[in-house]
């Protein structure tokens, strides 16, 4: 069991968007994404704060795919701030962008960070604006002025939002713990890599809520 001091504990739900779930087939559905807000609120219970990141793309942008066969296909000449595309996602104003069903609303949760509003920038990690980590959303501030030390992350998708912002948080010296009930991931193999890269980051990953304990 891990022991939570819920003062110092804040909770981090990364994109649980329905752009991401199979209620958007047409956006990023990952399998069973729609799942994980029962885990997402129970982690939360834990902690003493509650953030959420927002993709919160425009219609068109030079990453989006204008076919399938251009999805995972590099972007020409953005290599520092776009790298592959991907199908348009979590358009502001659209279902994709809303929250997933079971989520409290947006103004109940203590930060919302929304991401990737400049078209020519396709952030995953929630802590920066470009994939060069120069421009700070603010979360990493904001964690350090709410005394926090320990980030209990699930959201959407594993392999890559979530993955990227774990790593982030424990470069930043959060101690990072990384709940799998509350996550889903868009392919098995990145997956997993992904569970490595956060491990090797100083990640702790636990199964579910069960393995933790408040003190
Ligand atoms: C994500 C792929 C593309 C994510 C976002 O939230 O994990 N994945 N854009």
């Amino acid at each position: 069991m891990i022991k939570i001091e819920k003062s110092i504990t804040a909770s981090f739900d990364v994109d649980p968007q329905c752009g991401f779930t199979p209620l958007c087939p047409e956006e990023l559905p990952v399998e069973n994404g729609h799942l994980i807000a029962d885990e997402l609120n129970t982690q939360a219970a834990f902690c003493s704060y509650r953030l959420v990141s927002k993709d919160c793309h425009p219609a068109q942008a030079p990453w989006i795919a204008q076919s399938a066969d251009e999805i995972f296909t590099p972007v020409e000449g953005h290599y520092v701030s776009l790298d592959i595309k991907w199908p348009a996602h979590c358009v502001v104003g659209t279902r994709g962008n809303d929250l997933i069903p079971g989520l409290p609303s947006e103004s109940n949760y203590d930060l919302v960070i929304e991401k990737g509003v400049d078209p020519h920038k396709h952030p995953y990690g929630a802590c920066y604006h470009d994939l060069l980590e120069t421009e700070e959303t603010g979360i990493i501030e904001w964690l350090h002025q709410h005394k926090i030390k320990v980030i209990i992350v699930g959201g959407l998708a594993t392999d890559y939002c979530v993955k990227t912002t774990v790593i982030q948080l424990c470069q930043a010296g959060f101690n990072v713990i990384v709940n799998l009930a509350a996550c889903r991931g868009i392919h098995t193999d990145t997956t997993e890599e992904a569970c490595t890269l956060m491990v090797n980051a100083g990640a702790r990953i636990i199964k579910s809520t069960n393995e933790l304990e408040l003190i």
